[in-house]
């Protein structure tokens, strides 16, 4: 019987775009993406290596026991090129040659502009549910379990540049959240060194290496650098803050971060707060000395990437705490007299105290390094609902720059497809095609409004949890290329900083100082940075003088008088002591059932121990415990503490022409690699044990009435140590200048 018969529609016929009714009015009721038509079919749902998508993760990216082309193929050879005779040309038709030899001529992708150097980490954040009134984001909700990747990074530095270079670190943080991706982009210091984004491109000039030698690497102590930062003198904030021990932290773990620029918060009345985040390390903010970060760069350029990996591998998880300081949202976006729009100022906490939304724990080290921490791509674009950018001009540009960015660094448009990128919020974009393409997306008509493909997909309606741009009314004026006048004040903060730090924090600020510009060659430019010096402060200019042996600079321009924050400094307090590594010095005659009870009492509290003697292998004939570190493979830099537990005697390479930390003089009765060992650890101030009597730590050159030395049987050893590491530094071992 024909269709028309029982008044049946005909089938369209072959090509129209839809088998759906077309109606005439734009439809108005949402629905999923319509089925394709019964004869569209798409590759199969398999992982890249042909695995089923329910597979483990691991068969996603290999799968199966034997070595395969990139298309499945086995392979009985991998060794030998195809070659006419075995003296003979390579040839052409070599598939798997030419397969394997082209693809790793395309491995490198450019590396990031800035922020080049870094790691990062899997975690977990959960909420507190303690800003649900000012905001609607849900991942902040009471104990919302929110997976994160974490990157940690260095600004100015390349990809293979050491981790404990002087520099700012950044602090990246993308939340997968049920409501889309959110990615809070700050750094460990919470200012920034311009106000303008469109001088970005000025101030990272300045600051990596010259274009003509391309040197130095990673390093601010040069003529360009200080030139810049002399010149703009609105970065004299953020300069000090670089200066200071901020920038040579003693690990991630030990970092504040802050989102830098003023967020808007917008709760579910449509009411608004002006936020500034914070990341507040749960083991305190701590950082090396500066002869350490420079011992390190040599002896351990990854010292920072394997100390959050060590860290995480053991147990010890690192935690921040996500805060907020909130202000209210007033037209002149002001808080007592600070510009919130201002990037170059900060808030202190005892005017505005941080509220705490939630923790974060880093629990997860990357399976591939390339694919995780290369391949994330961050952008403060990528907001939730509830949380809105501001019109500060740092961040404006910044909006511009990331995705922008990602286009180069990661080769095309559909970035966010990559595994590390991938939102965990069900996505149904209209963004098609483009290179590297891997989603195969159904129907015909990715536009809207359309008929086609029954209207999808919908714009979300008031009840949906959507993105709204707060309609914050924008100050009509001119066109201009100028900041407001509440700008202006370049040094005020910088003072704040410096009258908030301890005395020897002052030290280090000016030792860094004048290390930074006693590498400069140009004596203009060390002489004008003198003088922002002297208006942030007449002593810290004179002392810098000194150091440099030049004038100290007259200003006509008044220092402000500013309250200091003490919350600025790291000196002072105790903190856990999770994840600290303690050398442990042995030889066979040290008493191995004691070592071990103290190596357990350490580890109770989650230090890392490790044994140190003056060769490999098992340290004692009759326990199978080998030495971890030997005098030549190690450096005190590589320890927060030393237990010296046997007093080793000079060892076969104690001797300058094997290791020239031994030094060229008589055979003392200590390995003198040892005693290098105990006085580098002293003069960082680190807590050193000695399981002996006064006596024996007399050979070291220690005494009992130093702080930060403990001297005794293994079990009041261990408890020193641990009591020394939770202060940090044994600080009164420094004498300040003033
Ligand atoms: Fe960035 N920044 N930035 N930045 N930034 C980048 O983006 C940029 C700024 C920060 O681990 C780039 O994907 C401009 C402030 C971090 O992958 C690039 C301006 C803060 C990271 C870029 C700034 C940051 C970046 C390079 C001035 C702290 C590393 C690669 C308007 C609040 C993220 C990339 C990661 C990375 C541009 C200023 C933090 C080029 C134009 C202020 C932590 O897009």
């Amino acid at each position: 019987m024909s269709p028309s018969a029982n008044n049946q529609v005909p089938p369209p016929p072959p090509g129209a775009p839809t088998h759906a009714s077309v109606p005439l009015e734009e439809p108005t009721t949402p629905h999923e993406p319509l089925p394709p038509k019964p004869e569209q079919q798409s590759p199969d749902t398999v992982s890249p290596t042909g695995a089923d998508l329910d597979a483990p993760a691991a068969a996603m990216s290999q799968q199966g026991a034997l070595l395969t082309t990139s298309t499945g193929t086995r392979l009985r050879d991998t060794d030998h090129s195809l070659r006419a005779g075995p003296r003979g040309p390579a040839l052409m038709q070599d598939h798997h040659l030419r397969e394997k030899i082209t693809h790793f001529d395309h491995e490198r992708i450019p590396e990031r502009v800035v922020h080049a150097r870094g790691a990062g980490a899997h975690g977990i954040f959960v909420g507190y549910g303690s800003a649900t009134d000012l905001t609607t984001a849900a991942f902040i909700d009471k104990d919302v379990e929110t997976p994160v990747f974490v990157r940690f990074s260095t600004v100015a530095g390349s990809r293979g540049s050491a981790d404990t270079v002087r520099d700012t670190r950044g602090f990246a943080v993308k939340f997968y959240t049920e409501e889309g991706n959110f990615d809070l982009v700050g750094n460990n210091i919470p200012v920034f060194f311009i106000q303008d984004g469109i001088k970005f491109p000025d101030v990272i000039h300045a600051a990596k290496p010259h274009p003509d030698r391309e040197i130095p690497q990673a390093q601010t102590a040069h003529d360009t650098f200080w030139d810049f930062v002399s010149l703009h003198t609105e970065a004299q904030h953020h300069t000090i803050w670089a200066m200071s021990d901020r920038a040579i932290p003693r690990s991630y773990r030990h970092m504040e971060g802050f989102g830098v620029h003023t967020f808007r918060l917008v709760n579910a009345a449509g009411e608004t707060t002006l936020v500034k985040f914070h990341w507040k390390p749960r083991l305190g903010v701590h950082s090396l000395t500066w002869e350490e970060a420079q011992l390190l760069a040599g002896t351990d350029p990854d010292f920072h990437r394997r100390d959050l990996y060590d860290a995480i591998e053991a147990g010890a998880y690192p935690q921040y705490e996500l805060g907020i300081q909130a202000f209210e949202d007033t037209a002149d976006q002001t808080f007592e007299g600070i510009d919130l729009l201002d990037p170059t100022k900060l808030v202190p906490e005892e005017l505005a105290p941080v509220q705490p939304l939630g923790l974060l724990t880093l629990s997860g080290t990357p399976t591939n390094f390339f694919a995780e921490s290369e391949q994330v791509a961050f952008h403060l674009g990528n907001l939730v609902p509830g949380i809105d950018v501001t019109d500060d001009p740092l961040l404006q540009v910044r909006l511009f720059s990331y995705l922008d960015t990602q286009l180069t660094r990661l080769g095309g448009p559909n970035f966010n497809q990559l595994p590390v990128n991938r939102p965990h919020a069900p996505v149904n974009d209209m963004l098609r095609d483009g290179m590297h393409q891997t989603a195969v997306h159904g129907g015909v008509a990715p536009y809207r409004p359309n008929s086609l493909d029954g209207g999808c997909p919908f714009v979300a309606g008031d009840t949906d949890s959507a993105f709204v741009d707060v309609p914050q009314a924008v100050v009509a004026g001119a066109k201009v290329r100028e900041l407001s006048a509440s700008f202006d004040d370049h040094f005020s903060q910088a003072r704040l900083f410096w009258l908030s730090m301890s005395p020897v924090e002052q030290d280090h600020i000016v030792q860094a100082y004048t290390f930074e510009l006693g590498k400069c060659y140009d004596d203009t430019i060390r002489e004008r940075q003198l003088l922002s010096l002297a208006r942030i402060d007449g002593e810290l200019a004179a002392d810098v003088a000194a150091g440099l042996g030049m004038p100290v600079p007259e200003v006509a321009v008044e220092v402000d008088d500013v309250d200091a924050s003490p919350t600025l400094s790291q000196v002072g307090g105790t903190w856990p002591v999770e994840g600290r590594a303690v050398a442990v010095v042995v030889d066979s005659t040290a008493d191995a059932d004691a070592v071990l009870a103290l190596t357990e009492q350490l580890r109770a509290e989650q230090l890392v121990p490790l044994l140190l003697a003056s060769k490999g292998g098992p340290v004692w004939a009759d326990r199978d415990l080998p030495a971890h570190r030997t005098l030549l493979t190690a450096r005190s830099v590589e320890f927060d503490a030393v237990v010296v537990a046997a007093l080793v005697p000079p060892a076969s390479d104690a001797r300058q022409s094997r290791d020239a930390k031994a030094g060229a003089g008589a055979t003392p009765a200590v390995d003198p690699r040892l005693t290098l060992l105990v006085d580098e650890a002293f003069r960082h101030g680190k807590a050193i044990g000695v399981v002996g009597d006064t006596q024996l730590a007399a050979t070291l050159g220690l005494a009992d009435d130093e702080a930060g030395v403990v001297i005794g049987d293994a079990s009041s050893v261990a408890s020193g140590v641990i009591a020394g590491l939770a202060q940090h530094r044994a600080w009164n071992r420094f004498t300040p200048t003033r």
